[in-house]
C-alpha cells in the first residue's frame, strides 16, 4: 500500500472509495499524500503516526506532529507552467550589476570576472537555490501568524515530530533556547543525536526530543533553505504566549566551491579551464559545443557604467540552464566518480559540517541505528545519474525522462547497490517506494535505513537495498515538479527465477 496511480493500482476515481488495508510491521512517523497530478501541492496529505506496540525508549511526556509544508495561492499547473516556460521565474533576486560592483570592491576585479564567467558557463545564477519562492510556509496548517502552538510544563519530555511535506521546500529547523535530541529519521529510530539545528529534505520525517525547563515560549523556526521566508510555531505554556521569531538569516548565495569547481579558481584563464579535471565533465563530454558565455569582459569589468543604472542583471546570468550538463552522454564509459571532486567524499553521505560557532548541524553521517543489523553484500550495482535541463525545465534520470525510459528491474529478493550521482546544481530528495533504502553514511553495520535519500549538488551517495517487495513500485525525486517533469522510474520486482 505504497501504490502510486497508475503503477501499482489504478488510483481513486472521482466519488469512489477506496480503503487501504496494509498490515502494521513497522511504528514511527510517516505522511500519505495524493500521487496524482500536483494534488499534494494543492493540500492533499496528512501525518501517519504509528505508535509501538510496547513502551519504547526514549520516554516522553508530550507528542507532537509538527507538519511542515509549502502552501501557494497559484494554482501548482500555473506554477509548473511558469517554470516550463520560464524556468527562473520564481528566482526573483537575481543578483545585479550592483552586486557585481560590490563583488569587485570586496574579492577583486579578477575573481570577480572569473566567478562570473563560470556562473555564465554554467547557466545558473548563485541565487538559484530553490525553483519555486513565492510560498506561505505552514505548521500543521497554520501560517506563522496563526501561529500552530503545543502546550507543556517545564520539564516535560515533548516529542516532536517533524514532517515535510512540502512540494518543493526543505527546512532548516531549529528551536532557539532549547537542545533537540534526533530519535529516529525517516520513521526509524536512531541513536540519539542531540544538535542545535537539522535540515529536513522534502518529504523526509524527524522525530525529535526537547525538554524546556523555563516556564517560558519556545519558537519552533523552520526557515526555508533558500532563506525566502519561515514556518513558524510555539510551544508554550498556555495559548497565545509568544517568543521571539529569529531573523532570516541572510540569503545563501552558492560559490563555486559550493559546486566543487574552486579548483585553482582565479589562477588560471578561465578559457583554459579543463571541464572534465573539475568535477563536471559532462560539459566536457557533451557532443554538441558548450555555448558561449555570454559574457563581454568589457562590459563587466570597465566600461559600460551606464549598465550600473540597469536593474536588468549581468549579461552573464542569463540563465537558461545547468541541464546542459549532463545530457544525453550515457553511453560515456567515464566513470563518473572520477569527476566528483575528492572533497565531497563520494563514499560518504555526509551533510553539512557542525559549523565554527559551537552550532551543531545534523549530517547523514550522524545518524546511526541503535542496534547493528548485517546484510548480505550486494550481488550488482546500479548508477543513476540525476540529471536535468534547467532551460527546458524537465528533469531525467540518466539523461532519460520517465516517458522515455525503460523501468528499473530487481529480482526479488536480491541484493542491490545503488550509485546516485547528482550532475546537477540542485538537492534531489530520491524516494523509494515499497523498499528501505540503507544509507552508506560510513556507519557499517548501523547505516540508516531511509524512504528519502537527499543528494546534494555535485555530490555522489551510495545506499544498499533488498528487493523484498514483489511487484510495481516508483522511484523518483520528490520534489513535485521535477518528478512531474520526469525525474521518474518505474521499479518492478520480479521473480527470482524468472528468465
Ligand atoms: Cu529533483
Amino acid at each position: 500500500m505504497d501504490g502510486v496511480p497508475g503503477i501499482s493500482f489504478p488510483g481513486i476515481k472521482p466519488g469512489e472509495t477506496f480503503t487501504y488495508r496494509f498490515k502494521i510491521r513497522q511504528s514511527g512517523t510517516y505522511w500519505y499524500h495524493s500521487h496524482s497530478g500536483l494534488q499534494e501541492q494543492a493540500g492533499i496529505y496528512g501525518a501517519i503516526v504509528i505508535l509501538p506496540a510496547r513502551k519504547e525508549r526514549p520516554r516522553y511526556d508530550r507528542d507532537y506532529v509538527i507538519l511542515l509544508s509549502d502552501w501557494s495561492d497559484e494554482r501548482p499547473e500555473t506554477i509548473l507552467d511558469n517554470l516550463k516556460k520560464q524556468s527562473d521565474y520564481y528566482n526573483y533576486n537575481q543578483r545585479t550589476v550592483g552586486d557585481f560592483f560590490r563583488d569587485v570592491g570586496k574579492n577583486g576585479l579578477r575573481a570577480t570576472v572569473s566567478d562570473r564567467l563560470m556562473w555564465g558557463r554554467m547557466r545558473m545564477t548563485p541565487t538559484d537555490i530553490a525553483d519555486v519562492t513565492r510560498y506561505t510556509f505552514l505548521v500543521n496548517g497554520d501560517n506563522p501568524k496563526r501561529n500552530w502552538t503545543g502546550l507543556f510544563k517545564p520539564g516535560e519530555k515533548i516529542r516532536l515530530r517533524f514532517i515535510n511535506g512540502s512540494a518543493m521546500s526543505y527546512f532548516d529547523v531549529a528551536i532557539p533556547g532549547l537542545k533537540m535530541k534526533v530519535v529516529a529519521a525517516d520513521g526509524q529510530n536512531v541513536k540519539p543525536v542531540p544538535v542545535d539545528k537539522f535540515r529536513i529534505a522534502v518529504a523526509e520525517t524527524y522525530d525529535v526530543i526537547v525538554q524546556p525547563r523555563k516556564k517560558a515560549a519556545y519558537t519552533i523556526f523552520a526557515e526555508a533553505m533558500d532563506k525566502s521566508g519561515y514556518a513558524r510555531a510555539t510551544l508554550a505554556l498556555r495559548r497565545g504566549m509568544e517568543a521571539p521569531i529569529p531573523e532570516l538569516g541572510k540569503r545563501p548565495l552558492l560559490t563555486m566551491a559550493d559546486m566543487g569547481m574552486d579548483h585553482d579558481m582565479g589562477s588560471k584563464p578561465m578559457d583554459g579551464m579543463d571541464h572534465a579535471a573539475i568535477g563536471h565533465g559532462d560539459m566536457a563530454l557533451k557532443k554538441t559545443p558548450m555555448p558561449e558565455p555570454e559574457v563581454d569582459h568589457a562590459a563587466m569589468g570597465h566600461g559600460d557604467m551606464a549598465k550600473i543604472k540597469q536593474p536588468e542583471p549581468v549579461p552573464a546570468m542569463d540563465h537558461a540552464a545547468m541541464g546542459h550538463m549532463d545530457m544525453g552522454n550515457t553511453k560515456t564509459k567515464q566513470p563518473m566518480a572520477r569527476k566528483i571532486p575528492a572533497s565531497s567524499k563520494p563514499r560518504r553521505a555526509s551533510r553539512r559540517s557542525s559549523s565554527s560557532n559551537g552550532i551543531r548541524i545534523l549530517r547523514y553521517s550522524d545518524l546511526k541505528t541503535r542496534r547493528a543489523y548485517r546484510r548480505a553484500k550486494p550481488e550488482r550495482e546500479m548508477e543513476l545519474r540525476l540529471t536535468g535541463n534547467m532551460e527546458r525545465y524537465f528533469w531525467s534520470i540518466n539523461g532519460k525522462k520517465f516517458s522515455e525510459a525503460e523501468p528499473v528491474r530487481f529480482r526479488h529478493n536480491e541484493r542491490v547497490r545503488v550509485k546516485f550521482v547528482n550532475t546537477t546544481m540542485m538537492n534531489h530528495p530520491m524516494h523509494l517506494h515499497g523498499h528501505w533504502m540503507e544509507l552508506d553514511n560510513g556507519s557499517g553495520n548501523f547505516r540508516p535505513r531511509k524512504h528519502v535519500i537527499n543528494v546534494e549538488p555535485g555530490k555522489t551517495v551510495y545506499f544498499d537495498m533488498t528487493a523484498d517487495a514483489m511487484g510495481e513500485w516508483a522511484f523518483h525525486c520528490h520534489l513535485l515538479y521535477h518528478m512531474a517533469t520526469g525525474m521518474f522510474r518505474k521499479v518492478i520486482v520480479e521473480p527470482a527465477q524468472s528468465s
